[in-house]
């Protein structure tokens, strides 16, 4: 039987993740947000099911399509759109912008527009806590395209011999900015991290939160327990790779191939929560994105601070 307090949690996470993407689009042409965005709408549940299924004091590592794990993870709204803003009160100065997102007083520890970059990055922090003795973990998010980088497999290796508490989570939407996954890769993602005997899942219901979520926590249980891990998660990106707009007319692929997803998307399906929690999330948007406006703009001293 569904959980429906679990289930409430999650929604309104995913949707407020939705409507401050929502809301990006909608400011972006004002040239305002001083930076590339990469959406993951269509991805949300993704980041709420995992962050829900981890332990608060568990440590997240990311990509530049990041702003789901940021809100799901905790981190600040209002310092998130100074941030787009290139503002001071940002949570980086105005000088990471949206690919470069961290909220390290909630675990989220980086996120890079280097593809792949934050994989060993979570193996050695996950290595760090086995030799401490602490039972808290890393989880290591990234796309399909990311595991075609050296790194990946690297990373399987040494996780693998050093037997490092370390989970990696990987968001396959198929796609590697216009490129299809089986173009791609000669491997599969599961059968491939047998190879390094680390167990693995793949979880084809990639909309569905509570899902997520229950795979998560059984992952995690595994890797707290001191073997490494790889989830896979079966998503859809519905706009472009880069950018506000989406992109059918490219002809890489067609808007019938988010379709069957988006009937299952429970933020489209379950349309009258979706209505009855939207005022007081766009009441919540509407405050940060307010603090961004009234950030100062940094000056010539701010810019040079903080580069080396
Ligand atoms: C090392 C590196 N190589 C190439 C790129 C260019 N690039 C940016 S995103 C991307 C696709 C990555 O796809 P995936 O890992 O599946 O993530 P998604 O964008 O689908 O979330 C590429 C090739 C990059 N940023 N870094
Ligand atoms: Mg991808």
């Amino acid at each position: 039987m569904k959980d429906e307090a679990t289930y409430r949690r999650l929604f309104r996470t995913a949707l407020l993740i939705r409507l401050v993407e929502e809301r990006i689009i909608a400011l972006y042409p004002s040239d305002r947000i001083q930076s590339p965005v990469h959406l993951s709408i269509g991805q949300e549940a993704v980041a709420v099911g995992v962050c829900d299924g981890l332990r608060p004091d568990d440590l997240v590592f990311a990509t530049y399509r990041s702003h789901g794990f940021y809100i799901a993870k905790g981190g600040r709204l209002d310092a998130m759109f100074a941030e787009l803003y290139g503002r001071t009160d940002g949570i980086s100065g105005g000088k990471a912008g949206s690919m470069h997102l961290t909220a390290p007083q909630v675990g989220l520890m980086g996120s890079s527009a280097v593809v792949a970059s934050t994989i060993p990055h979570a193996v050695g922090a996950a290595l760090s806590f086995k030799r401490r003795g602490s039972d808290r973990i890393a989880v290591t998010v990234f796309g399909d395209g990311a595991t075609e980088e050296g790194v990946y497999h690297e990373s399987l290796n040494f996780a693998a011999l050093m037997e490092v508490p370390v989970l990696f989570l990987c968001e396959d939407n198929g796609l590697a900015v216009h490129s299809h996954r089986p173009v791609r890769q000669a491997y599969r993602l599961a059968e491939h991290a047998a190879a390094f005997g680390i167990g693995s899942r793949r979880l084809e219901e990639g909309w569905d939160m509570l899902a997520v979520r229950e795979a998560t926590l059984q992952a995690a249980a595994k890797v707290r327990a001191g073997a490494p891990f790889v989830l896979e998660i079966a998503t859809s990106r519905y706009k472009e790779h880069v950018g506000v707009g989406e992109d059918f007319h490219f002809g890489y692929r067609t808007s019938a191939s988010v379709d069957a997803f988006k009937r299952r998307d429970p933020l489209i399906v379950d349309a009258a929560l979706a209505k009855a929690l939207e005022p007081e999330l766009e009441r919540e948007i509407d405050a940060a994105v307010a603090f961004a406006e009234a950030s100062p703009a940094p000056g010539r001293p701010e810019l040079l601070t903080d580069i080396i």
